[in-house]
């Protein structure tokens, strides 16, 4: 059968999961999706809006798609994604950036996969996503039965836990669709209880703008001020609500080497990522997602964990910085100055 063929292909070429959808989503998803718009959740992610009908109807995206392949990719952490949360003097990195770009690893098998499909059924056509295009991932996996969206919105998979990442094949081949993913939340809360900023009014709706991993990565200017000391160490994104969920428990540590922690990544000294510039902040992020938000934003970041240090010996890297030719970092290093001269 086409799927099962489908389904190895996948298998072989590396994915941890594999599940069928129509190209359609249930009207809640739009809803949610205005919704979220409408109250601003999405901060200065602009770029959500302007697509929002192709996000929410993958036809209005490619008018041709009959059916969806969605797949999961593990990067299942070996080690606790929580334990540099208490180093003060480092950074703390997200689990997914400490090495590759998870873009570039997935899209390559999704080719791989776009590829063999279409040269095993030669009137397909085939469509691949990852994360950037107008498509509402999620939905589309726990439809596809991949998973269910979680509290923390994220999908959750009984096999790997919070740690999928998402990407699709959007096929004019006709696939019977799979059963969707039922929620197993039951009445557990703890994403929502540990979340250092608040950023979930309600289960399963989160507000990006409270959100630390919008703050560190997508958004420009000073970080508001009350969002400063939840941050603690971390300088890009957040895994704390993911690292909690109890399904993890059962998600066996990733096998890819892309995205094994690099040694430099793992937890980066504070006053040394502080003294990057342009060129040395390119060179430590080269192939990883970090590298995305530039040297600017980045140290922007690193100041505020300087400010949360409480170590009088960082104050000094702060000073430095407090002229820095961007006003953002130059406010940020004042901010964290004053405030360890205050500790
Ligand atoms: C914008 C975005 C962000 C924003 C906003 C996140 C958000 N939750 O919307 C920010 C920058 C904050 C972000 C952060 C992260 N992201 Co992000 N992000 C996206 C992106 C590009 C779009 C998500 C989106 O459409 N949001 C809009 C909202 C309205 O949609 P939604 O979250 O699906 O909302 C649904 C629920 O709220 C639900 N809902 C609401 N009420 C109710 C009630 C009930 C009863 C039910 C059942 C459902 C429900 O309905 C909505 C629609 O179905 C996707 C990639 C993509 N193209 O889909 C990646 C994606 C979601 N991100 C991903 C990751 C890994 C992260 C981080 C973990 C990174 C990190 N470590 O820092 C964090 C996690 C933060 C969190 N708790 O969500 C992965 C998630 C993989 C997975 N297993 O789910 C994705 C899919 C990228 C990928 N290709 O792998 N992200
Ligand atoms: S990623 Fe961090 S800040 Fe964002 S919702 Fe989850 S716990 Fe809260
Ligand atoms: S931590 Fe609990 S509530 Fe949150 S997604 Fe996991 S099971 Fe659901």
């Amino acid at each position: 059968m086409t799927k099962d063929l489908i389904r190895a292909e996948a298998q072989r070429l590396g994915f941890d999961a594999v599940g069928f959808a129509a190209a359609t989503l249930p009207a809640e998803a739009r809803a949610r999706l205005d919704r979220f718009l409408a109250e601003g959740m999405h901060g200065t992610m602009g770029w959500m809006e302007a697509r929002a009908e192709q996000r929410a109807h993958p036809r209005a995206l490619w008018p041709e798609a009959i059916s969806i392949v969605s797949l999961g990719l593990s990067y299942a952490p070996a080690e606790d994604p929580l334990a540099n949360l208490s180093r003060r003097d480092r950074g703390n990195i997200s689990i997914y950036a400490r090495n590759r770009d998870y873009h570039d690893v997935l899209k390559s098998r999704l080719k791989a996969l776009a590829r063999w499909m279409v040269a095993t059924w030669p009137e397909a056509l085939v469509k691949v996503f990852v994360d950037t295009a107008p498509v509402m991932e999620k939905p589309l996996a726990q439809e596809a039965g991949l998973g269910w969206q979680g509290k923390h919105t994220n999908l959750v998979s009984r096999q790997h836990g919070s740690w999928l990442f998402l990407g699709e094949v959007y096929t004019t081949l006709s696939l019977p669709a799979d059963p969707p993913g039922a929620d197993r939340c039951g009445r557990c809360s703890a994403c929502l209880d540990i979340c250092p900023t608040r950023a979930f009014p309600e289960p399963r709706r989160l507000d990006a703008r409270r959100c630390i991993s919008y703050l560190t990565i997508e958004h420009r200017g000073p970080i508001p001020e009350e969002h400063r000391a939840p941050m603690g160490n971390r300088i890009y994104g957040c895994d704390d609500c993911l690292a909690v969920c109890p399904w993890n428990k059962f998600a066996r540590a990733h096998s890819e080497p892309g995205f094994a922690p690099r040694a430099s990544l793992d937890a980066p000294r504070l006053a040394e990522l502080a003294m990057l510039d342009d060129a040395g902040f390119r060179a430590l992020f080269t192939a990883s997602p970090v590298k995305r938000i530039g040297r600017d934003r980045f140290v922007r970041n690193v100041l505020v964990a300087i400010g949360n240090s409480g170590d009088p010996a960082l104050r000094a890297t702060a000073q430095a910085l407090a002229e820095d030719p961007d006003p953002v970092v130059a406010e940020a290093a004042r901010w964290a100055a004053q405030r360890l001269e205050a500790a």
